[in-house]
Formats: structure tokens, sequence, C-alpha cells
């Protein structure tokens, strides 16, 4: 593993360790929230405050880096030259607000369009997911196995709630009836998670930001599992995207119900 890539690994998760103590001890504080383009499209004082203090560190430790995150203190980025930093402060907005809980900082490092590092932070459970190009995805240090090559029919799916209650999404419903069970999480970066330890089979949904799926992709990368748009297409970091993170038998039957 090439030298700038652990001691990079080491400073953000210095970064994440010291930013994610200050939300730990604000969980309970009285925030300011905001309406961004739906009443369930939020944004915190909070979220605000993880991305700013993010990217004064990036700016100051990689100057020549470009930056990404869904709050808007980033740069404005039109390709994915050079390295690129995607930033979720909070993902899972809605839920930090409402459940205190099932919400997650998120950080993704791309070099000129490839996945290089990520990390994945479960503040409430103190569990740090983590992944380095070529060397697996670990939790708090701990290496995961490849998951079983499950069928949708032997496990569990997850879905976003657009998929729920949007009648254009009526034909996607019905993979659930193929799966064992489905579950709602609200937060991509933790679903993600959790099709890359093996506790659910896939993960669809609609819309998502480049920030929401930028970290999960290079899980899923390491992991042997599946990535893709529901068109079949690599996904695309510069948009919003559907996407299905899932096994390979997963994937397969999912992209045949769908398409
Ligand atoms: P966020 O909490 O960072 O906004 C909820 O199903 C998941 O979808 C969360 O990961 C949420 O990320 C993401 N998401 C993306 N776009 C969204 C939107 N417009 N409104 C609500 N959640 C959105
Ligand atoms: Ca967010």
């Amino acid at each position: 593993m090439p030298e700038n890539f652990t001691s990079r690994d080491k400073t953000i998760k210095k970064w994440i360790d010291e930013i994610s103590r200050v939300v730990l001890n604000n969980i309970d504080s009285q925030l300011e929230i905001e309406q961004k383009t739906a009443p369930n499209d939020l944004v915190t004082n909070m979220d605000k405050w993880v991305e700013k203090e993010l990217v004064k560190k990036i700016r100051t430790t990689f100057p020549s880096d470009r930056i990404l995150g869904e709050e808007g203190f980033g740069d404005a980025i039109e390709d994915m030259n050079g390295t690129v930093w995607f930033i979720d402060p909070i993902d899972g907005t809605l839920n930090f607000i409402l459940q205190n809980e099932n919400f997650a900082l998120m950080l993704a490092v791309y070099e000129d369009g490839i996945a290089i590092q990520s990390y994945i932070f479960d503040v409430t459970l103190n569990r740090l997911y983590s992944a380095i190009k070529g060397e697996g995805v670990s939790c708090n240090g701990q290496r995961l196995p490849e998951p079983y090559d499950a069928a949708l029919e032997e496990g569990i799916l997850a879905t976003n709630s657009s998929i729920m209650i949007e009648e254009k999404y009526d034909h996607i419903r019905k993979i659930a009836k193929e799966s064992l069970g489905l579950r709602l999480v609200g937060s991509a970066g933790l679903e993600s998670v959790e099709v890359a330890k093996g506790s659910i089979v896939a993960y669809i949904a609609t819309n998502l930001k480049p920030w929401d799926v930028a970290p999960g992709l290079l899980f899923m990368q390491e992991l042997g599992l599946k990535a893709t748009q529901f068109n079949n297409e690599p996904l695309d970091l510069l948009n919003n995207n559907n996407i299905i993170f899932a096994t390979n038998k997963a994937h397969e039957e999912i992209i045949k119900l769908i398409n």
C-alpha cells in the first residue's frame, strides 16, 4: 500500500474521531433545523459545522485537492480529475434529528475517478467502517470477510422511502416479494454497510447524491459485490443515481426484475 494512503488514512481517522466527539456531545442540544428541498430534506447547524471543519482540515493539509460536500462548503466539481474528496457530514439527517441514532459521518477520496479510500462512521455505535483500495473493508480495524453470495430469496432487501411511496416505482416494489423481508434504515451509508457485512442482500435507492454513494462504492468493489445504476451502468459520481448495491446473485435478479 502506498505510504501516502496509510498516512492519509491515519489523518482522516483522527479527524473523524475529533469531529464526531463534538457531534455526540451535542446530540441532545437544541438544533437549528432548516428545510432544503422538501420537509424531509433537512439540514442542521451540526451538519454545517461538521462539513466546515472537514473542509478546513482538508484545505490546510491537502491544499491542491478538491472537495464535493453536501452542504456546499466545498468546490463546484464538474470532473473527477486529480484528488476529489466527497463529504456527507451527517448521512441520515432525519434520523439524527428524530431518532438521535442511525446516522453516519461519511468521507471518500477518489483519484482520477478511482475510489481510493472511504469512511462511514456510525457515530452512536462508535463503529468506523473504512476501506483503502486493495486492502479490503474493516470495522474498527477488524477486516470484514467477503459476504456469501446470497440470492434475493435468501435475504433481506433495503430500499429508500421514494421507492415505497411513489407510483412510478410500482414495478420496483415487486422485488420485495422475492426477498425474505424489507428494511428501511434511512441512511444510504449505513445501508451500504449492511450490504458489505452481508446482513442484507441488496440496497436499492433512487435519486441518491454523489456523497451518499461514493463511500459505499469502494466497499462494494473491495468485497466483490455489485454497485450499479438501475440500468446496470456504473455509478456516475457527478450526478444523482438510482442505485443497486447487492450480492452478485441478488443484483442479477434485480436487474432482470426491474428492466
Ligand atoms: P442525507 O440524510 O444525507 O440527506 C434516506 O433515504 C437517505 O437518502 C439518506 O442517506 C439521505 O441522505 C439520502 N437522500 C438523498 N437525497 C435526499 C433527499 N432529497 N431527501 C431526503 N434524503 C435524501
Ligand atoms: Ca447529509
